[in-house]
């Protein structure tokens, strides 16, 4: 089975998540701090692509040692032939942003917030990064009558349009992919979901630079179906980049291996992706347990990857399948692909038309997606 992944399968793994020390909000760290370099060389055995990281993951906040660090990462990356993608901003961590960095209500922290994302989108062009990513963490309330959510969309848009208004003077190749997450750790995030990004996007000045980096999870803490986001932020050419990870139900943000929460959704999203021609990053944020020493943060970061390939083709021997094949016309899954009306037919021509359709007639169709579900479930599980 192909389980050994490649860097044509552009596998990349943010630096917090192999870095992940377990800390939680009731328990120390369980696992001792992990080197950018070892980081590197390790993904880059396993078969990983890239690295992702935000600005405090590589060196920290007070940012002493940041050109060693800076240049002890680039020797990694020449060394190991590993690409640096993507570059994220840490604005949710220390305790100036408590109240948000582009939405403080505090002005002077949304000037520091801002300031922060400047230098380090310079650094993300020096690494030749393409997607920028954006989750606002911070960037939310728990008291409806403590934030005045209007003005901060108007904060929120204000720092998009300068960001983006600085890759284009700059002419850095740099796009932004906006993060959504319904809560944790505020009570309540601006752009909770895939759907309210996709509409604060389309206000913005330019609105082409700006798309979304979903997460599995987040969605899923939302009671959403992943894929449905997934499938509409394709539709309106949004997919930027994606955070792949696992999630059961809607509690606290699991960030597991993807695949161990919902499998199936899982199975549907890897079959979405290969299939709808989407070429960026297949990302994966997610955190090692913290019961795992640094054998089980390997084996984790392997299994991700893993499951992926598995997943992939579990979906292209589903689609191979003659009775799949015959099943999807069944249920008329390609037939939604016709337009509802014939070329150059208008709604007088629809008004007019008896085409002799009875109802009762149609309404006997058994549509047969139960037997379709279960041949995806006998792919999945290799019983096909
Ligand atoms: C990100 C991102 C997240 C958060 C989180 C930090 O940039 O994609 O989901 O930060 O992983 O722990
Ligand atoms: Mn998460
Ligand atoms: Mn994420
Ligand atoms: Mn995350």
């Amino acid at each position: 089975m192909a389980t050994s992944p490649t860097p044509a399968d552009k596998f990349s793994f943010g630096l917090w998540t192999v870095g992940w020390r377990g800390r939680d909000p009731f328990g120390e760290a369980t696992r001792a701090p992990l080197d950018v370099v070892e980081a590197v060389e390790r993904l880059a055995e396993l078969g990983a692509w890239g690295l992702t990281f935000h600005d405090d993951d590589l060196f920290g906040f007070a940012a002493t040692d940041r050109d060693n660090q800076i240049s002890r990462l680039q020797g990694a990356l020449k060394d190991t032939g590993m690409v640096v993608p993507m570059v994220t901003t840490n604005l949710f961590e220390h305790p100036v942003f408590k109240d948000g960095g582009f939405t403080s209500n505090d002005r002077s922290v949304r000037r520091f917030a801002l300031r922060k994302v400047l230098r380090n989108i310079e650094l993300a062009a020096e690494l030749g990064a393409e997607t920028f990513v954006l989750w606002g963490g911070r960037e939310g309330a728990e008291y409806d009558v403590a934030k005045d959510v209007r003005a901060a969309l108007d904060r929120y848009r204000e720092s998009m349009n300068l960001l983006t208004q600085f890759v284009t003077d700059r002419g850095y190749n740099i796009r932004f992919a906006l993060e959504p997450k319904p809560n944790e750790p505020r009570g309540d995030i601006l752009l909770p979901t895939v759907g309210h990004a996709l509409a604060f996007i389309s206000t913005l000045d330019k609105p082409e630079l700006v798309g979304l980096n979903p997460e599995v999870g987040h969605e899923q803490m939302a009671g959403l179906n992943f894929v449905h986001g997934i499938a509409q932020a394709l539709w309106h050419d949004k997919l930027f980049h994606i955070d792949l990870n696992g999630q059961r139900s809607i509690k606290y943000d699991q960030d597991l291996v993807f695949g161990h929460g919902d499998l199936m959704n899982a199975f549907a999203l890897v079959d979405l992706l290969e299939n709808a021609g989407y070429q960026g990053p297949r990302h994966f944020d997610y955190k090692p347990s913290r019961t795992e020493d640094y054998t089980g943060v390997w084996d984790s970061a392997k299994a991700n990857m893993a499951t992926y390939l598995l997943l992939k083709e579990r979906a292209a021997a589903f689609r191979a399948d003659p009775e799949v094949q015959e099943q999807l016309r069944v249920a008329g899954v390609d037939e939604l692909g016709k337009p509802t009306l014939n070329e150059g037919e208008s709604y007088e021509d629809l008004l007019k038309t008896d085409d002799g359709f009875e109802p009762e007639k149609a309404a006997e169709r058994g549509f047969g997606f139960v037997r379709l579900n279960q041949l995806a479930i006998e792919h999945l599980t290799g019983a096909r």
